[in-house]
Formats: structure tokens, sequence, C-alpha cells
């Protein structure tokens, strides 16, 4: 499943980012997009984008505001809640927001290019939210392995803090979670010059290093 929100036009100047497109896809099929007005350019503020997905809908919200639906009259929606939301910035403080989608998993390599072929290759940021449930009771270190900068919150707790520019670096930190239980999770990632690399995985005495998998991952 992909929901996404994005620009209907992309570039610098922020022409047309007074509309946002949304589209889902199941098994890699869309041609469900939907052209929103927004009324007003979400290139002046900041403005809250965020979907929720059920198995019987998928909806979409700006600033809150339940602003498009849909329920499988056009094709069947995705039926794996699975995933992590994704939003994309077109520079390096999460305020030129692109697009929005889910990803399976935070395992990316985009040497030197970015996640949408509208995207400039440099001085972009990702903002990855979401749940994770671990299967063991215990202390789980996370690793980030990123270029550039990275931040990491679990159940609300800054693990990793390194918002630096860096070649390909891994980083980690703990926390004590239980099996079972949903925690809020939270990572973001720039990109200054050059190569970009994100990727996230978990470790524990009981579970052996693995970049976080899809059916850990939940978008509520
Ligand atoms: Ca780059
Ligand atoms: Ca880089």
């Amino acid at each position: 499943m992909i929901a996404y929100i994005g620009g209907q036009e992309h570039s610098k100047n922020h022409s047309g980012t007074t509309k946002l497109e949304t589209n889902y896809f199941t098994n890699g099929v869309g041609g469900h997009s939907t052209i929103i007005n927004l009324g007003f350019d979400a290139s002046l503020d900041f403005h809250n984008y965020a979907f929720e997905w059920s198995p019987s809908s998928i909806k979409w919200y700006v600033d809150g505001n339940l602003v498009h639906t849909e329920t499988g009259s056009r094709g069947a929606l995705p039926t794996s809640p699975g995933y992590i939301m994704t939003n994309l910035y077109n520079n390096m403080n999460f305020t030129s927001l692109m697009a929005t989608r889910t990803d399976a998993a935070v395992n990316f390599d985009w040497g030197y290019g970015s996640p949408m072929p509208s995207m400039d290759a440099d001085t972009f940021s990702v903002r990855w939210t979401g749940k994770v449930k671990p299967q063991y009771t215990g202390t789980y270190t996370f690793y980030t392995s990123s270029d550039d900068g990275v931040r990491l919150w679990v159940n609300n707790q800054l693990v990793i803090d390194k918002w630096i520019d860096q070649a390909t670096t891994e980083w980690s930190g703990t926390i004590s979670l239980t099996a079972g239980q949903k925690y809020d999770i939270k990572l973001e990632f720039y990109d200054n010059t050059e190569d970009a690399i994100a990727k996230l995985s978990w470790s524990s005495a009981s579970q052996a290093k693995q970049i976080i998998p899809q059916n850990r991952l939940y978008l509520n």
C-alpha cells in the first residue's frame, strides 16, 4: 500500500502548492488519483498532513480536517496496515512538504538520487512516523545507518541524535520494550550533499539484528 499526498506540480519556486494529489496503490496498482484544492498556498505556512488507514476506508486530513475519503468503490483498498508513514520534504528542515506515502520498512540507499524523481537529489529530508510492536520483552537496541543526519525517537524518547553531516555511519541506542505492545516511533533524516542513505534496524537478546520488518510496523 502506498497512500500518497503531494503537490500536483513540483518546483523550487512552489508553483502548484495550492493543490494536493491523493492516491493509493494496492499490490502495485494505482490509478486512484484525486486532486484536492487546498484553498491556501502550502509553501507559505506549516500545515499538518495525515491519512488514516482502516480495512474499509482511507481518509486524508489537512490540518485535522477530513479532505478526502476512499472506500474501495474505485478499486480494492490495501488490506495490510503493516507499514510506516513517510513524509518527504524538498529541503533539510521539514518545511517544504512534497509528498506523503507509506513505506514497508526504512531500508534505503538512494545513492546520488532522491526518494522521488521530482525531488532534488540534495538538501531533502524525510520523516517516518508510526508504531513498532516488538515480539519479545527486554532491552532493544535500535540502529540507524545514515548519510547524512538522523534522529530517532521510540516511545517518545530520543534514543539516537546525530543531526550532522556525515558519510554513512551506524549509530545505536537502547530502550526497554514489552512484547506485543505498540510504541510510537519517529525517525527523521536529511541529506545535504552526495550520497543519501537511511536504514533502521533493531536487535535484542532474543532478536537477531535485522531491518525492522513490515510485520512489526503499524501506521497507527
Ligand atoms: Ca544527495
Ligand atoms: Ca549525503
